[in-house]
């Protein structure tokens, strides 16, 4: 519904939801059934859902997701909280309620960290090990990384790292945190299996994130749009290792009781103007830089750690291997229905910033 108000659509075709589910139960032994649930607001439905189909696990990635359009109005704003915190403490309240012992699996984000605090020191995969001095001498502790949202997207999801911290410990709620960095690719092995099934890659100024933005951007031969300098180091994973870490999570619960297991979703990290640089060369597409719209920091080191997936078998789908792939199959395939006028960013994070 947001992209229809935004007056914008996916580069790739995206078939109406029924049909989707139709292509996949017509070529999959894996049965798919859909119910649309409005999550934030009928918990009622939800709580009735859940209890009949009695889940092992729930992938819970049902929230507003674009950092640009949570920024983009008081309305925006107000949507993506109410939505975003409603849903996920509606699905651990009926969890509770049911008695449910579901694995809960909840899409987070890097931005739950920020961008610099810690210098180059790493980040860690969730919890930061703290030196206390007390009276009876110095204590260490183990505490969720300090919240440091740079949106009031990112900030809801440090609201839902603190919701999942609670209910794991008044409720022994099974909880997976995956703070993922910036997804980039389209096809996975399941929608690579026929046209219909094919992923959304957005590329508008609200909704598109970095990478495919300058893939889409270098095949129209628009320039790239850099905001600033360039100097900000994000992480990324393709959609296909994003795929896989469910899977991986999936198969590797924490025991009931257990504070919530938080991996980094990510596999590799780049600087903007680096993967403008990359693009550049690969196809010859200028770079611009322009103001940027957003509050942060003109430059900073990211250094993450995400050692446990690679120990549970994730195989990375590299910038190296994955990008001419992207170029060929997507963005010069699709890039007839790429709508121009919707390319630059213009959600503002303050009003100065239209200056
Ligand atoms: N940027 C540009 N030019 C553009 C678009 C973005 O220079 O045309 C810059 C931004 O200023 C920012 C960086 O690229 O410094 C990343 O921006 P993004 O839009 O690709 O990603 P972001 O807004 O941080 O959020 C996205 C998703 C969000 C997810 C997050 C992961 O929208 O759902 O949680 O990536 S992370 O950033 O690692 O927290």
């Amino acid at each position: 519904m947001i992209d229809v108000k935004l007056g914008v659509e996916s580069l790739t075709p995206i078939r109406p939801i029924e049909e989707r589910i139709d292509v996949w139960n017509s070529i999959s032994d894996n049965q798919v059934a859909f119910k649309s649930i409005d999550v934030a607001e009928d918990y009622d439905l939800l709580r009735s859902t859940l209890q009949e189909f009695a889940p092992d696990a729930v992938v819970h990635f049902a929230e507003q997701r674009a950092a640009p359009y949570s920024m983009k109005s008081p309305s925006t704003k107000r949507y993506t909280v109410d939505n975003n915190v409603r849903g996920t403490h509606n699905l651990l309240v009926a969890l509770v309620d049911l008695g449910l012992d579901a694995h809960v699996i909840h899409l987070g984000t890097m931005g739950v960290y920020g961008y610099g605090w810690s210098g180059s020191a790493p980040i860690p995969e969730g919890y930061l090990r703290v030196k206390l001095d007390t009276p009876d001498g110095e204590i260490e502790r183990e505490i969720l990384h300090p919240a440091n949202p740079g949106s009031v997207y990112h900030m809801t999801k440090t609201l839902d790292q603190l919701m999942l911290a609670y209910y794991a410990k008044n409720d022994a709620v099974r909880v997976t945190d995956l703070h993922q960095g910036i997804v980039w690719g389209t096809q996975t092995e399941q929608t690579r299996r026929d046209e219909r099934l094919i992923n959304r890659f957005d590329y508008d100024g609200d909704y598109g994130t970095v990478l495919n933005r300058f893939l889409m951007q270098a095949t129209i031969g628009h320039p790239l749009t850099v905001h600033g300098s360039g100097g900000q180091t994000r992480a990324f994973i393709h959609i296909r290792d994003t795929v896989r870490c469910i899977e991986i999570a999936a198969d590797n619960p924490p025991a009931p009781g257990e504070r919530p297991q938080i991996f980094n979703q990510v596999t590799e990290t780049h600087r903007v103007r680096d993967l403008a640089k990359l693009i550049s060369d690969l196809t010859g597409a200028e770079i611009t830089n322009l103001p940027n719209p957003r509050v942060e920091a003109d430059e900073n080191e990211l250094v993450v750690t995400h050692n446990q997936f690679l120990e549970l078998g994730l195989e990375p789908t590299t910038l190296s291997l994955g990008l001419l792939e992207e170029v060929r199959d997507i963005a010069d395939k699709y890039a007839h229905r790429a709508d121009q006028s919707k390319i630059i960013a213009r959600s503002l994070w303050r009003a100065d910033k239209a200056n």
